[in-house]
């Protein structure tokens, strides 16, 4: 039976008012049954929890580029509603069409130029900080990317008296780089085989390592722990095995880690090569040995 018009007037009332109260619902449950970790991930914008100087530029870039671009999109989504309802075609009239309105034209060349303009010029500002690389570190990593694992060289570390050790991952063991808390490093990237990326999420950074050329960046570490680190280039069909672990740790077991390392015999700086291209690791014959 059809509904008299003051029935469907109710009717709606009654949709409106149960669908309001769905999602008062629905948003308090999500906001008070999230866990406080969970929440600051919120703040964040999906970001993990930072473990560099460098990772607050990110941060900021990264927060404020998703504020900008809600802000454009309410903008967008509000015009097309708007049009859409106020321009809705009730009969088979065409509506007026309007052509050459050079304001409106001037608006829609100009907001996208400066949209662009703004994020390329924070992108570079925030660039320019991240990759600010330190002349006179504390620590010196070069960092091997092999098919498929990682080689942790570090040079020169005072802690060995100078020597220069090394970790290598195998087929079963994930290789381990130690960086010490509040001790600035520079990181060298070297690749003997192919495009490789070294990307440690909590850094909020990762960086190409290319054969032929030497990239390099510097951070300091800001946070105790053990964190993620991976490959994030696709270099072949074990990619996915090109995973690493980075623990952040004090000065003394930064050193006694160094010393266990010289008395395991790693002692040197491979760099990979020729005939080394295994997943086993790194050829690590004195042949493959060289000075940086
Ligand atoms: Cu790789």
């Amino acid at each position: 039976m059809a509904r008299s018009l003051p029935e469907r007037e109710a009717f709606r009332r009654r949709c409106r008012r149960t669908f309001a109260a769905l999602a008062g619902s629905a948003s308090f449950l999500l906001l008070t049954g999230c866990s406080e970790a969970t929440q600051d991930q919120w703040k964040r914008l999906g970001l993990p929890v930072g473990a560099s100087d460098r990772g607050p530029y990110i941060e900021t870039l990264w927060i404020g580029a998703w504020i900008a671009s809600l802000a454009v999109g309410v903008l967008v989504w509000g015009l097309i509603g708007y049009v859409a309802v106020r321009y809705h075609k009730r009969d088979d009239e065409i509506p007026r069409q309007t052509r050459y309105h050079l304001p409106i034209e001037m608006l829609y060349t100009m907001a996208p130029l400066v949209t662009v303009a703004v994020f390329f010029y924070f992108t570079v500002e925030k660039q320019d900080k991240v990759l600010d690389t330190l002349a006179h570190p504390d620590h010196n990593v070069l960092v091997t990317a092999q098919q498929w694992t990682w080689t942790f060289n570090y040079l020169h570390e005072s802690g060995v008296g100078g020597t220069n050790v090394f970790d290598v991952g195998t087929a079963s063991r994930e290789p381990e780089l130690w960086l010490v808390k509040d001790q600035s490093v520079t990181f060298d990237l070297h690749s003997p085989d192919v495009a490789h990326s070294f990307w440690v999420p909590a850094f909020y950074f990762k960086m190409d390592v290319i054969p032929g050329r030497e990239n390099n960046f510097s951070m300091t570490p800001t946070r105790l722990g053990t964190f993620e680190g991976r490959c994030a280039e696709l270099c072949g069909y074990l990619h996915s095995q090109m995973r690493f672990q980075v623990r952040i740790v004090n000065q003394a077991q930064f050193n006694a880690h160094m010393q266990a390392l010289k008395a395991a015999g790693n002692i040197g700086v491979p760099k990979g090569g020729e005939g080394s291209a295994t997943i086993q690791g790194l050829d690590t014959a004195e042949s493959s040995r060289s000075a940086p």
